[in-house]
C-alpha cells in the first residue's frame, strides 16, 4: 500500500472547498485551507503534493499566494493549479506566467479536474525520481560526486553558521589497478559495491555522509565531528573493509583488498575555503599511500 498523495486545496468559499474534498478524498489526502494566509501556513508546514488554489479571495489573491510560494523553498517546486471562476484569457495567462502548471476555470466539470490532478501529480513524480537518479551514482547506488558538491557546500555553510567542525576523509582502495588485472573488471566493480556498501554501513550519525568520488575514490562527510572522532571513524572503516577479506593476492600490504583514507578538520570560517580542506585531506590520503597504505591518516 503506497501512502496517499496529498493536495491542498484553498479557497475563500466554504462549499466549493467541500464539493473539492468529495472529489478528491478517495484517491487523496485532502487538506483545506479557507485563505491565503492559512494557505501559506499549511503548504510550508504540511508539504502538500500539489495545490489547488482559488483566485478571488479576500486580502490575499491566489495570486499573492502563489508569489509567496514561489518565494519559500519549502514550497517553491509544489504544482500550483489554478482552479476560478475568473475566464478571462488575461488571468489565466497571468496565472501561468506566474508560475502555475494548469489553470481551471469554474464551474468545472469533476472529470476534468481529476484527470488534470492526476497527471500533474504523475509529473512530479516522474520529475523526483530523475532528480534523485542524478544525484547517484549507477553503479554503487551510494550518492555521486555532484551529489557530493551539493552536500558539501551545505554542511560547510551550516559548520560556519554554527562554528562547529566539519572532517572530510577520501578513501582511495589500494592496488585497484592490479586488483582488476588480477580478478578482471566485473568482479573489481563488485568490489566497489562491497567498499560503499561497507563505508555506509560504518557511518553511524544520520548527518555522515559518503559519495562515490570517481573511480575507486570516495569521500567521507562527517559535520559536528572534530579530528580525533573523525579519524577514529575513518580508522573503523579501513578496519571494516579488511575484515571484509576480500582476497587480493597481488597487494603487497595483506592478502585481503584494503584501503586508504587521508582526512582533514576545519571550523570554518570567511577566512577558510572549502578547497583547501579537500586538498588538505588529499595531501594526507597521498601521504598515507606513502607510509604503506593500509591507514588511515588525519
Ligand atoms: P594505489 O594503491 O596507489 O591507490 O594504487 P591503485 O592501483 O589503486 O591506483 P590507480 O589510481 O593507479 O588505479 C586506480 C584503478 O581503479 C584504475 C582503474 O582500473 C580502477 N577503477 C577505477 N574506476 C573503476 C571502476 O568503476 N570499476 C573498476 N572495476 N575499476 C575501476
Ligand atoms: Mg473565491
Ligand atoms: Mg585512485
Ligand atoms: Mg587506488
Amino acid at each position: 500500500m503506497s501512502i496517499k498523495q496529498r493536495i491542498l486545496v484553498v479557497d475563500d468559499e466554504r462549499f466549493n472547498l467541500t464539493v473539492l474534498a468529495e472529489l478528491l478524498k478517495a484517491d487523496y489526502t485532502v487538506i483545506l485551507a479557507k485563505s491565503g494566509e492559512q494557505a501559506l501556513e499549511r503548504a510550508a508546514k504540511q508539504t502538500p503534493d500539489l495545490i489547488l488554489l482559488d483566485i478571488m479571495m479576500p486580502e490575499m489573491d491566489g495570486y499573492q499566494v502563489l508569489k509567496a510560494l514561489k518565494m519559500n523553498p519549502a514550497t517553491r517546486e509544489v504544482p500550483v493549479i489554478f482552479i476560478t471562476a475568473l475566464r478571462g484569457e488575461e488571468d489565466e495567462e497571468k496565472g501561468l506566467l506566474l508560475g502555475a502548471v494548469d489553470y481551471i476555470a469554474k464551474p468545472f466539470h469533476p472529470a476534468i479536474v481529476l484527470a488534470r490532478v492526476k497527471i500533474h501529480l504523475k509529473i512530479m513524480r516522474q520529475r523526483r525520481l530523475l532528480e534523485s537518479i542524478a544525484l547517484l551514482d549507477g553503479l554503487t547506488e551510494i550518492p555521486n560526486h555532484r551529489s557530493f558538491d551539493e552536500r558539501f557546500t551545505l554542511e560547510w555553510q551550516r559548520a560556519m553558521r554554527n562554528k562547529e567542525p566539519l572532517s572530510l576523509g577520501i578513501l582511495d582502495v589500494d592496488y585497484f589497478k592490479q586488483y582488476n588485472d588480477t580478478y578482471g573488471h566485473g568482479k573489481g566493480d563488485k568490489t566497489l559495491k562491497a567498499v560503499a556498501k561497507t563505508i555506509t554501513r560504518r557511518l553511524k550519525r544520520p548527518a555522515d555522509f559518503t559519495a562515490r568520488y570517481g573511480g575507486e575514490e570516495f569521500v567521507i562527510l562527517m559535520p559536528r565531528t572534530d579530528a580525533e572522532g573523525a579519524r577514529r571513524v575513518a580508522e573503523t572503516i579501513c578496519k571494516a573493509i579488511e575484515d571484509e577479506q576480500i582476497d587480493h593476492c597481488n597487494s603487497s600490504v595483506s592478502q585481503w583488498l584494503t584501503v586508504s583514507i587521508g582526512g582533514a578538520t576545519v571550523v570554518p570560517s570567511q577566512n577558510e575555503s572549502k578547497r583547501l580542506l579537500f586538498d588538505t585531506a588529499d595531501t594526507m590520503l597521498y601521504t598515507a599511500k606513502e607510509n604503506g597504505r593500509r591507514q588511515a591518516l588525519w
